[in-house]
């Protein structure tokens, strides 16, 4: 019996040991992830001498790097022009708020909310016009922010604390402006501890609605699902899922919006569908297709429109998480679609279409980044060089995932091409979007422009791998930003 105890006491001993050295690790680590101060625009200070990524096909180290330049520009600088006499202007207001909600199915939970709602009013505009959003906090004393993912908006209106703002803090507001350009379907967020606030409930819908469409639908519909508080799987807000109103022969547009971190798969049963948009941006020459499983990775959207059949309803659902389901119309469920079924390709997805981006034009920098498990280059956040990028300039990004979980990889303030996966040129409809879903052992190469100057954040949106340091900055040239990271300002982005 004594050897028991003796072993009992040294297991005893080695939980202790090892809870301290998890303690001791986590709180290295943190102290890593969020130091006291950090300048995001001068990061590349730490980082020079060989230390950055990289990159060929330009003079890179003989330029001035972001902030060096005597022309330095600040991000605040950069906002839309005044309105012209009399142009629209299209306010919302939205307050971030902790609140009990009643769910529809009678139970109350916490959450952290825009207008008591979660997600946050729907907020639909057309292409072109300017939107003015106020920001008030409330009462979420670690501050808030609202982040416009995949809008093209000047920097100062992007919402990432510590970045282009400070932290919004209770009893304080701030006004975004922006003209939506790009119509599509887009979704707000806090980007002030990103993980933990989007996760609590601060989300929303943007949808910018085209002047003109490059489809014909009858109904158009957007749709958040979301994971409040690591648990509750909503869609638009319903623990059973969704139910839409929709009659035989009605043409449906479909926005779905993953606001959640993990990859979803999604099926649509009961009818044939077309792809028309991916992260806002239409695809071109989408054919009809049935039974192929949607992957869409964190704050990823994809838009399906498909006809009503006389039977009467179109199930839109998850794989794996049946509380994740739109049913459209009435009539009898249709059938499920096989769990084996293929998954969906935009890698040779409808119409190609000639618009000079390719791979291999002339880049003027390229970029290798090797995706770990929660780290790039096998660095994390504020010690991963940024991208240097000067305006004009095109810009290649390699993605290489080479071992872990699914890497959404979402880059701020640009549209880029997806130009190949795996090393193979895609054959469809060219692809514009602001991430792209890597899974393990997967490479892809994008293009973008460099052409709206300011400091962007390129980060992982599974926003846990974002808050163990899956982030980093595309940084313009000469962008000097006044906020600053870290634990002195408590600007925490993740
Ligand atoms: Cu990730």
């Amino acid at each position: 019996m004594a050897g028991i105890g003796l072993k009992l006491n040294k297991l005893k001993h080695w939980s202790v040991c090892f809870g301290a050295l998890l303690l001791l690790t986590s709180c290295g680590y943190n102290e890593l992830r969020y130091p006291e101060e950090v300048d995001m625009s001068q990061m590349h200070r730490e980082a020079k001498d060989g230390d950055s990524p990289n990159h060929t096909g330009h003079e890179g180290h003989g330029t001035p790097a972001a902030g060096d330049s005597a022309a330095a520009v600040s991000c605040t600088e950069l906002k839309e022009a005044e309105p012209a006499a009399g142009e629209p202007v299209r306010n919302f207001e939205l307050t971030a708020a902790k609140t009990v909600l009643t769910l529809d199915n009678g139970k109350r939970t916490e959450a952290w909310t825009f207008n008591e709602t979660s997600p946050g009013p729907e907020l639909r505009v057309k292409e072109g016009e300017r939107v003015k959003v106020t920001l008030a906090n409330r009462d979420i004393g670690k501050g808030v922010t609202i982040h416009w993912h995949g809008v093209i908006l000047p920097c100062s209106q992007d919402g990432v604390a510590g970045v282009t703002q400070d932290a919004v803090w209770p009893g304080e507001q701030f006004t975004y402006e922006f003209i939506a350009r790009h119509p599509g379907t887009y979704w707000y967020h806090s980007h002030q501890q990103s993980s933990e606030q989007a996760g609590k409930g601060l989300v929303g819908r943007l949808i910018v609605e085209p002047k003109q469409s490059d489809f014909d639908y009858d109904l158009d519909y957007a749709v958040t699902l979301q994971m409040l508080n690591d648990k509750l799987k909503l869609t638009n807000g319903r623990t059973d899922g969704l139910r839409l109103d929709a009659a035989p022969g009605e043409s449906v547009r479909l926005r779905l919006i993953n606001a959640y971190s993990e990859v979803q798969w999604i099926g649509v049963a009961g009818a044939e569908f077309r792809v028309i948009s991916i992260d806002g941006q239409v695809l071109n020459g989408p054919g009809a297709i049935r039974e192929q499983w949607i992957p869409i990775g964190g704050g990823q959207r994809y838009d399906v429109l498909f006809t009503m059949p006389a039977s009467g309803q179109v199930k839109v659902y998850s794989k794996e998480h049946k509380a994740w389901n739109i049913r459209l119309g009435s009539g009898p469920i249709p059938e499920p679609l096989s769990k084996d079924a293929p998954q969906f390709d935009f890698t040779n997805y409808g119409t190609p279409l000639a618009d000079g981006i390719t791979n291999d034009m002339k880049f003027d920098r390229v970029y290798d980044l090797k995706l770990g498990i929660l780290d790039i280059n096998g660095k994390k956040f504020h010690e991963i060089p940024p991208l240097l990028v000067k305006e004009g300039e095109w810009i290649k990004i390699r993605f290489k995932h080479t071992f872990g979980g699914p890497h959404p990889m979402h880059l701020h303030g640009h549209l880029f091409k997806i130009l190949t996966k795996n090393g193979k040129p895609l054959t469809g409809s060219p692809i514009y979007a602001d991430s792209v879903l890597l899974f393990s052992g997967e490479e892809y190469e994008v293009a973008f422009q460099a052409n709206n100057p300011g400091l962007w954040m390129e980060h992982c949106h599974n926003l846990g791998h974002a808050a163990n340091g899956m982030t980093m900055m595309v940084n313009y040239e000469g962008m000097t930003t006044p906020f600053r990271v870290g634990t002195r300002s408590g600007n925490l982005p993740d």
